[in-house]
């Protein structure tokens, strides 16, 4: 007898207790065990994917209080975060290293048996009055090269909740591993919490993430990017994996492009949050796949990629029916959504940018809200945070594409990265070939801090392809994987460039958020062969003519002359600058940054200065013309 099994079956029922032995492998029970007894959780429940498990874990999270039911639309119910508890925590999150191994030091870490001890600590009994819940997901669809297996245990109804309307269900893929199978292991904590459910003691978040042994731990936090450890921390996992094995774990949504005569291109795109990631992937008339994370395979020597998860954990600030649409409609039916951090008023959601009247008073995660409230530090309670989200199944869209689980995943065409460049970059480009759009794009990927994570809004910085916090090797590792990854292909997807936050002199933006709609169809023409180009500098630039017809017919607009040179006028100093900014960088922060890294981007700045002795600062794109 398996002696894990034995000392759990005293907080099982019979029937948890059978579906924990239909999983012939030890480190399974293993890890139930000892989190279990680690925590001193008072009874277990196993969550098998059955529909009835599902449901009650459901109906727990809102008997408990930790979802409430107020919303007037069926299947949806509101979670409250605590207010330093609404977004990803970078201070908190923390990579256990053994000692005699160093990490980029552009990586948050601490010594691993420092760390394991400090986080046990926290978790040491905060189970004792609670129940355990123990969840199976897959991660990528099951069965296919791309799955990974999740097992999570937690004691917060909301994250189970959450994790299921996120994740495939893998309880049967947990049935069918072979004992020597991998599998990532999270143990997480609500840790004590208010009498309105929140985490109390957030100060004492600790998210810590063992790569030598795959498991993550979480304490004393419930917001999702902090708790439900198949997201990002998951993801930091994958990504190490991914390198050693020569395949992409990546921030992207995946989308199909619906062309001309019905033909659908599959695109993927990287943008840091709430950097228009999402609204890409949502956009009318288009299919999403996924929004957030991408694993990408050479497959027939394609880029062949899956959604790790199979839900939406959304930004919902400035989510309104006119930039929104599918979004927006979504969020007003019925169905299964769980909010988060919004204000509630007679039974209905209230959030930042929703284009409506908001209500002086009503119900948010501060409790009882009026226009005026303050913490007792004097500081005023907005009505919602800026970071509030809505969690719904990725199914439950018409939009969702009909691939999404298709174990081969879908072939990538197109790939593109987009950060916040108020200055710099044009609204679109595409890269000369991979490994130029992969430094100048992806590598020189350049954003602004904002509300997704705890700290100081609007702090520029580097985020190398949108995933400057999750990287847990050597970055230039990650960098030499991605340029690697994309020479070994015979189809190669065109990389592009895209920028929606380009400003004109007076800081005010230059494109309205509709138009990334234009700059998509442009790249499936390009990926066809159907538009012409302009080469310059920093890239192939659209036609005029091209985009002109492509207003028209997407957007029903008319595009001037005069608006195609304010954005795709090619700033000369910007982009100089921009280069000497990306590539200090990398000198001070990344050893052994691959050479090609810095050969690419000093083509790029000669040819940024060849253009400037001929035309000037600021060129406008014909100039490149031939
Ligand atoms: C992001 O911030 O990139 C998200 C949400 O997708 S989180 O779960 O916080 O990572
Ligand atoms: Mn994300």
């Amino acid at each position: 007898m398996n002696t894990y099994l034995e000392a759990l079956k005293i907080k099982l029922t019979q029937a948890d207790y059978k579906k924990l032995c239909a999983i012939e492998h030890p480190k399974v029970h293993e890890f139930i065990a000892k989190s279990s007894d680690l925590c001193h959780a008072k009874s277990i429940f196993i969550c098998s994917d059955d529909p009835k498990d599902i449901a009650y874990i459901r109906q727990q999270a809102i008997t408990r209080g930790e979802e409430t039911d107020i919303l007037k639309i069926k299947g949806h119910t509101v979670h409250f975060d605590g207010i330093n508890d609404q977004g990803r925590d970078r201070k908190a999150t923390k990579y256990l290293v053994p000692r005699d191994i160093s990490f980029s030091k552009a990586l948050n870490q601490i010594d691993r048996q420092k760390g394991l001890s400090e986080v046990k600590n926290l978790l040491m009994d905060s189970m004792k009055d609670r129940t355990m819940i123990v969840r199976f997901i897959s991660l990528g669809p099951p069965n296919s090269v791309f799955t990974i297996p999740g097992l999570q245990c937690t004691d917060s109804w909301y994250v189970a909740h959450t994790e299921d309307i996120l994740y495939r269900p893998g309880y049967q893929v947990f049935c069918r591993t072979e004992p020597d199978t991998q599998f990532l292991r999270v143990l997480h904590s609500a840790g004590k919490l208010r009498e309105n459910m929140t985490s109390l003691e957030d100060d004492k978040k600790a998210i810590y993430i063992d790569y030598m042994d795959n498991t993550i731990y979480s304490v004393n936090t419930q917001y999702a990017g902090n708790s439900v450890g198949f997201k990002k921390l998951a993801f930091r996992l994958a990504i190490r994996r991914a390198n050693y094995e020569g395949w992409l774990a990546e921030h992207m949504m995946i989308m199909g492009v619906h062309g001309p005569g019905g033909r659908k291109t599959y695109f993927s795109g990287a943008f840091p949050s709430a950097c228009g990631k999402t609204s890409t992937a949502m956009l009318p008339g288009e299919t999403i796949l996924g929004d957030d994370i991408a694993y990408i395979r050479d497959i027939g020597s394609a880029a062949r990629a899956v959604n790790v998860e199979s839900g939406i954990f959304g930004i919902i600030k400035d989510v309104n029916s006119k930039d929104d649409v599918s979004i927006f409609n979504v969020l007003n039916s019925p169905g299964e959504i769980v909010f988060s951090n919004i204000l509630v008023k007679d039974g209905k959601p209230y959030w930042i940018g929703m284009g409506e009247e908001i209500p002086e008073t009503g119900i948010n995660f501060s409790g009882d809200w009026f226009k005026g409230k303050k913490t007792p530090e004097g500081k005023e309670i907005p009505f919602a945070h800026k970071n509030a989200r809505y969690a719904v199944a990725l199914k439950a869209l018409q939009n969702c594409d009909s691939e999404i689980d298709n174990p081969l995943g879908v072939e990538i065409s197109g790939i593109m990265y987009g950060g916040r460049d108020a200055k710099a970059y044009v609204p679109v480009q595409q890269s000369f070939d991979w490994s130029h759009g992969i430094i100048s794009y992806g590598a020189s990927l350049e954003t602004e801090t904002t509300f997704a994570t705890i700290g100081k809004e609007g702090v520029p910085e580097i985020n190398i392809m949108s995933i400057q916090d999750f990287i847990s090797i050597p970055l230039s590792e990650n960098i030499c994987n991605n340029l690697e990854f994309g020479k070994r292909l015979k189809k190669v997807p065109l990389v592009f460039g895209v920028n929606y936050f380009l400003e004109d002199k007076n800081g005010k933006f230059l494109n309205a958020p509709q138009d990334k709609h234009v700059w998509i169809k442009w790249m499936e023409l390009r990926v066809h062969g159907e538009a012409g180009a302009i080469r310059s500098p920093t890239g192939f630039l659209p036609k005029y003519v091209d985009l002109c017809k492509l207003f028209n017919r997407v957007l029903k607009k008319d595009y001037s002359k005069e608006e195609y040179d304010k954005q795709f006028m090619i700033r000369v100093p910007e982009n100089l600058a921009k280069i000497q900014r990306v590539q200090r960088f990398y000198q001070e922060n990344v050893s052994d940054t691959p050479v090609e890294l810095f050969e690419i981007l000093d083509k790029q700045c000669d040819r940024l200065i060849k253009a400037k002795e001929k035309f000037g600062n600021y060129i406008s794109p014909e100039k490149f013309e031939w």
